[in-house]
């Protein structure tokens, strides 16, 4: 099931909305001396292909689009715990100049459930007095908000409040309670009574908790769905959010500061870059076209070169990944960002010169964007990740067969940029075919042969959001555990066999380990020692124009680097082969004990979606915009102010 959609025209913010709110904030917090901390919630059990290095070296860019927001809206003490560098970290034991923070806020994915209620569980421990207002937000919250405030009587806890949306709702609510506030009382004490008088109702993108009932909420407020911002450039600057990391350390506490700019790109080397947000197509397994309420968002060229050249100049991030759901969605929205970053390349910038990024898009947009990929690389894009899922087409058809995808790969290696395939194994492929190329094997091959040098391969998953995800659960396909052990979220990931009507499901897990194996392996390595995939037409080159870059160079010295970097480009192919054998072993590690439960255990499958066992409502007591099938209703209508007082807990 996917989000409820807006009234058609009332998808987004009204332009300069979240400019104006950022502006208004700032007045506002001069006189609020508040504290803020951030934590990004980082299950270590995640820890395998495709994924290794990207999950705990490209420092998350939600949580630190929170911190940016909290600092220009003039929180400046605001600080960023990662739980991929700080895993011992714990709430109860946070201090912030000394003092507990104001403000405790946690974000989360969907697989890094199980840490974020751990976060929220020890934060809870502080004494009610002290306890500093708790937000949880993310890509777990967006969907399953109800997920983050607990329902065990034994064991309560939960946060103040869920926000489901971006930064204009988070800052909404500061505002809200800001204006609220009296005299230096705690930031709780002020949301309390916000919360009570109705206050909060009128911004959508929350959800909250009413009543109590044994230390258990007895209903769940929902404000409804966000209005997006349209014009990704109001966004606060992401520059910004750097400046906030808590240091890596193995210890429970906050460090007296934050981690120095100059050791940023040591702990985060690439750093994910919001560009576009949004995709036309609809799949019927993804969630995304319905979170962003079918709209395509992006930020123009001139403020994507310009927040580069800052965060190369403060912070010395040469790699990028764009956020983007598909960065060829709209060709003149992709032409002005392109063009404005090879335009910074031609007039000599060194941050552009040198900087080299990733993103992803789709075959069908790609072939569209044939004429115009020497200019993208010129802007510096070095790798593309290409959702090819299965080419045959039996799980999808949005222009990825095997021809087109040849052709794309093609075009693109021929202009410098390296084709990285998203695959989608899913119940009806089989593993090998010898007739056709429907096999996964033979489409791994196939791949190999036309260029890839790393590649990625998931089982089709059910995604909370997207329009399968409901009916895979109430048709059983979901499972619910195996042999009593329950599927929890950390391996709800793609990597693991969780949903499948396969007679042998463990043939599934296999699968996914084998195409891997056929992709990474020694003798891959060696011919790829020979006969490199990354020995393409500008690998070796940079895109500065040597006019400006080699000017008072011995033609000894250029020797040398012309000659070094020829022998990276040949060395990458086996290098990608070496690291991905290694990350391989890892993954079958991790996946091994999960096979065996497929091969002997009893599957028990679910028949309902996971729901909200609090009971949910609108503001004016209709359905919650998040209430899944199987969500209690809530007996009250919208409560008057003093009957909202009656059931505070
Ligand atoms: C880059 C990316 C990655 C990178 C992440 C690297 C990194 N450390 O940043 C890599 C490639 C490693 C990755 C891996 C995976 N990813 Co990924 N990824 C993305 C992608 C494309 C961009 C993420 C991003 O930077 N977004 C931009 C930021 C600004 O947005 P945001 O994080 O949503 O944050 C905003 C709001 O959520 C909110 N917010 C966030 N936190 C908080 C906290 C508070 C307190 C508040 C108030 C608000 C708030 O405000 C933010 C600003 O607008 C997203 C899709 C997308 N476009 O978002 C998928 C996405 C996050 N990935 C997803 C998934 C499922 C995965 C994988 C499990 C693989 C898979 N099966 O597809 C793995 C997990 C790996 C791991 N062990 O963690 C899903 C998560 C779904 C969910 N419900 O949890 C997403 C949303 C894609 C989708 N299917 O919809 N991914
Ligand atoms: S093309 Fe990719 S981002 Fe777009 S709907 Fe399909 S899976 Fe989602």
């Amino acid at each position: 099931m996917e989000l409820p959609r807006r009234a058609r025209g009332d998808e987004l913010l009204r332009p300069g909305a979240l400019r104006d709110i950022r502006l208004r904030l700032r007045t506002m917090a001069a006189k609020h001396d508040l504290s803020t901390v951030i934590a990004c919630a980082f299950d270590g059990r995640t820890r395998m292909l495709p994924f290794i290095y990207a999950d705990t070296r490209m420092s998350p860019a939600g949580v630190r689009a929170i911190g940016s927001a909290m600092v220009d809206a003039g929180f400046k003490k605001t600080r960023i715990v990662l739980q991929q560098w700080n895993s011992r970290f714990r709430p109860s034991q946070m201090r912030l100049d000394g003092k507990m923070p104001d403000i405790f806020m946690v974000s989360s994915m969907h697989i890094h459930s199980a840490r974020c209620r751990d976060l929220i569980r020890d934060a809870w421990r502080i004494d009610p007095a002290h306890r500093p207002l708790m937000i949880a937000g993310g890509p777990k919250v967006i969907y399953e908000p109800w997920s983050v405030f607990g329902i065990d009587p034994a064991d309560p806890w939960g946060v103040d409040v869920a926000v489901t949306g971006e930064e204009y709702v988070l800052l909404s609510l500061l505002e809200v309670l800001i204006s609220t506030r009296v005299g230096n009382e705690s930031m709780r004490t002020t949301f309390l009574r916000a919360r009570d008088s109705g206050a909060l109702d009128g911004v959508p993108g929350l959800v909250y908790s009413l009543g109590s009932r044994d230390g258990v909420a007895e209903e769940l407020v929902d404000t409804g769905i966000q209005r997006l911002v349209g014009d990704l450039d109001e966004l606060p600057d992401p520059v910004l959010g750097y400046q906030l990391f808590e240091p890596p350390s193995g210890r429970a506490t906050l460090g007296s500061h934050a981690l120095p700019a100059e050791l940023v790109h040591r702990c985060s080397p690439v750093g994910a870059l919001v560009l576009t947000l949004g995709c036309k197509f609809a799949c019927p397994y993804c969630p995304i076209p319905a979170y962003n309420q079918r709209q395509y968002r992006t930020k123009s060229g001139e403020r994507i070169s310009e927040e580069i050249e800052r965060l190369y100049r403060q912070y010395r991030i040469l790699f990028y990944f764009g956020a983007d759901d598909n960065f060829f969605n709209d060709q003149a929205r992709t032409l002005d960002i392109a063009e404005a970053l090879a335009r910074k390349v031609d007039s000599g910038s060194r941050a552009h010169c040198k900087i080299r990024w990733g993103t992803e898009a789709t075959i069908h947009d790609t072939l569209k964007m044939k004429d115009h990929l020497s200019v993208i690389r010129k802007a510096g894009l070095l790798g593309l990740w290409l959702g090819v899922e299965d080419m045959s087409g039996a799980l999808i058809s949005k222009g990825q067969n095997a021809d087109e995808t040849a052709e794309a790969f093609s075009l693109l290696r021929e202009n410098g940029i390296f084709p990285i395939p998203m695959m989608m194994h899913h119940d009806s492929q089989p593993l090998y075919t010898r007739k056709d190329q429907s096999g996964l094997l033979n489409q791994v091959n196939l791949l190999r042969k036309t260029g890839a040098v790393a590649i990625q391969v998931m089982m089709l998953t059910p995604s909370p959001g997207s329009k399968l995800y409901v009916n895979t659960y109430t048709s059983g396909q979901a499972y619910e555990s195996i042999n009593g052990v329950p599927v929890e979220p950390y391996i709800v990931d793609g990597n693991h066999i969780v949903a499948s009507w396969a007679a042998k499901p463990w043939q599934k897990q296999f699968n996914l380990l084998l195409a891997y194996l056929c992709f990474y392996n020694p003798l891959r390595f060696l011919a790829a020692l020979v006969r490199p995939k990354t020995k393409i037409f500008l690998a070796d080159a940079e895109t500065d124009p040597s006019a400006t870059r080699g000017q008072g160079w011995s033609s000894r010295r250029k020797l040398r680097r012309r000659i070094s970097r020829k022998f990276k480009a040949h060395l990458a192919d086996a290098f990608v082969q070496a690291f991905r054998m290694w990350a391989l072993t890892h993954t079958i590690r991790r996946t091994f004990v999960w096979n065996l439960r497929l091969m002997r255990g009893k599957i028990k499958r679910h028949s309902q979606v996971p729901a909200s066992q609090i009971p949910m409502r609108s503001v004016d007591g209709g359905r919650a915009s998040h209430a899944l099938p199987g969500t209690p209703k809530s007996q009250s209508r919208s409560l008057e102010s003093k009957d909202r007082a009656r059931v505070v807990a």
